[in-house]
């Protein structure tokens, strides 16, 4: 084997089948390997944010993904979305063509360069956005491909890969075995376990919420079992929305501080004891930083470590506690008596406009169990936030990062990631206009997605937190969006531009049952938002006021 083989077949070990990107001169040999591997598909993209931001979005299925770019203008261009997948905690394997190692050596002009002989520059732009990188050569390929695979899967962030032209098919020099990811301490789980287990039977109420760490190590039949067999209740912050199925019963909504669901946050704030579980505690994540947990109360478990008050027990891993914990809490009842709360009924007919409550309880209703839905950083997603999933679906949403534009590719790498499910993508016409050309490479697929993109003239959220809402600077240029898909070679889809509640009733129930892609353009007045979203204005106009 040589040594771009190697990597891809180490790479397809660990579940990537798939490689997102866009060629290049200098990544041609790690291109054609792709190609010519069978168990391999070079999935192209339009450019390579929207293949990192793919790849994040494949990786949130599949649990892993790999992205390539050519040297420095490719490789540059996928930062962002690199970016993003280190703060959601996503293993993506960037791979990196680079000119030859002579070249490099010899401090030569070529393009792709800044011209002044530097060759190590983008990778050290690389290096604070990964948690490990390496220059690939023969010499180095077992061992380092090795490395990167256990510290991209023990800390859930993406790698780096350059490989230059000229070593990449060379034959692999010496041999390496795998390395094991470390397993824990055995005498600080049995005292974090000890602690918690004693600390909730002392609890008159308790409670979870799951984060998104779980669903990152994949962990979520661990912590269903501690749900089980305890019947501990849950509530899901905003981040981790549908990290376990909001048909559970231990269900009881939303947690967003003091922003949303009072009832919910009374219920969390409340408790005796709080199990935070991978969960992490960012400002849209948590109202706002409204949400108010008495820290003496908190539990905390994250993928290496458990806090329970003040006490922090390193080295423990998630698995491990949880699945002693599934053990040790014996099943009571925690002091819930609560129903998730809902989006209600929608309202408006006929031609009524399509206002904030015509449109998100719609929306709610048209979701089907195991769906997958894409929701955009924008109002949109703050609206759908808070609609109970269906059994099964899940909500994926980029709530630390919050890139506009991520969506649209991201929905293409999570519907190449699972063909079989129905992949919802809802997304804001600013956001789109970031990656609208992406929606192409659905129907080069064969995938037929579900897109919804809310035409509200501009950047509502923006208009929402800003001072003068009517700013020119929250304007975007007009689009006929309904026009895309046909231009963009979505020829059979069903496309359709919706401005009234029975326009978009009917276009709902085709949808529903189409068996082609579906596009469909949603225009409501530029202020109509989804309450969170109006929450979110509030609190900042009593900010510019005081
Ligand atoms: C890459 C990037 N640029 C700028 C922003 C700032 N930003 C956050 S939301 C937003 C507007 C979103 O508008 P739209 O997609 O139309 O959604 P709406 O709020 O109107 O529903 C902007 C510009 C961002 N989050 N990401
Ligand atoms: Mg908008």
């Amino acid at each position: 084997m040589n040594v771009i083989e190697h990597v891809l077949s180490r790479l397809k070990v660990i579940g990537i089948a798939d490689v997102f990107g866009v060629p290049g001169d200098f990544a041609f040999p790690v291109n054609d390997a792709i190609c010519s591997d069978p168990d391999m598909r070079w999935i192209g993209c339009c450019n390579e944010l929207n293949a990192a931001y793919a790849a994040d979005g494949y990786a949130r299925i599949k649990g892993v993904a790999a992205v390539c770019t050519t040297y420095g203008v490719g490789e540059l261009s996928a930062l962002a979305g690199i970016a993003g997948s280190y703060a959601e905690h996503l293993p993506v394997f960037h791979l990196v063509g680079a000119p030859n190692m002579s070249v490099q050596a010899a401090r030569a002009l070529m393009h792709h360069t800044l011209g002044n002989g530097e060759y190590d520059l983008f990778h050290r732009m690389s290096q604070p956005v990964v948690c490990a990188s390496a220059i690939i050569t023969p010499q180095n390929v077992a061992y380092e491909t090795e490395r990167l695979i256990a510290e991209a899967l023990y800390h859930r962030r993406p790698v780096y890969m350059a490989f230059p032209a000229d070593m990449a098919n060379q034959p692999v020099l010496g041999c390496a075995q795998p390395i094991s990811t470390p397993g824990g301490d055995p005498n600080s789980l049995a005292a974090a376990t000890d602690a918690i287990v004693s600390a909730l039977a002392k609890a008159g109420s308790a409670c979870i919420l799951p984060g998104i760490l779980v669903a990152r190590a994949g962990l979520q039949s661990e912590l269903l079992a501690l749900i089980n067999a305890s019947g501990l209740p849950f509530a899901t912050m905003f981040m981790a929305k549908s990290v376990l199925d909001e048909q559970h019963p231990s269900f009881i909504g939303m947690y967003d501080g003091k922003l949303m669901n009072h009832g919910v946050g009374a219920f969390v704030e409340g408790c005796d004891r709080v199990l935070a579980i991978g969960t992490l505690f960012t400002d849209f994540n948590t109202g706002a930083f409204t949400a108010n947990i008495n820290p003496d109360k908190l539990i905390s478990i994250v993928h290496h470590r458990v806090r329970v008050g003040s006490k922090v027990y390193p080295n423990v891993e998630m698995g491990d506690i949880l699945a002693a914990l599934a053990e040790r809490v014996p099943r009571r009842g925690w002091g819930a008596d609560i129903d998730p709360p809902s989006l209600g009924a929608p309202t408006g007919t006929g031609t009524d406009p399509i206002t904030a409550d015509a449109l998100y309880p719609r929306w709610a209703n048209f979701l089907r169990p195991d769906d997958i839905l894409v929701a955009e950083t924008g109002t949109a997603s703050m609206g759908l936030g808070f609609a109970r999933m269906p059994a099964g679906a899940s909500f994926h949403n980029q709530t630390l990062w919050g890139s506009i534009g991520w969506a649209t590719p991201a929905a293409f790498g999570a519907a190449l990631a699972a063909p079989d499910r129905r992949v919802v993508l809802v997304t804001g016409d600013g956001a789109h206009q970031f990656t609208a050309q992406e929606i192409s490479q659905f129907a080069r697929r064969d995938l037929r997605p579900i897109i919804f993109v809310l035409n509200n003239s501009g950047y509502l959220i923006e208009r929402l937190l800003c001072k003068n809402p009517a700013i020119v600077y929250n304007d975007i240029a007009p689009w006929s969006f309904a026009d895309l898909p046909n231009a963009l070679g979505c020829r059979d889809w069903f496309t359709v531009r919706v401005d009234t509640c029975g326009e978009l009733d009917q276009a709902l129930d085709k949808a529903a049952l189409a068996k082609t892609g579906v596009y469909i353009e949603v225009v409501t007045d530029c202020y109509a938002a989804s309450r969170l979203a109006l929450k979110l204005h509030d609190s900042m106009q009593t900010l510019y006021r005081s």
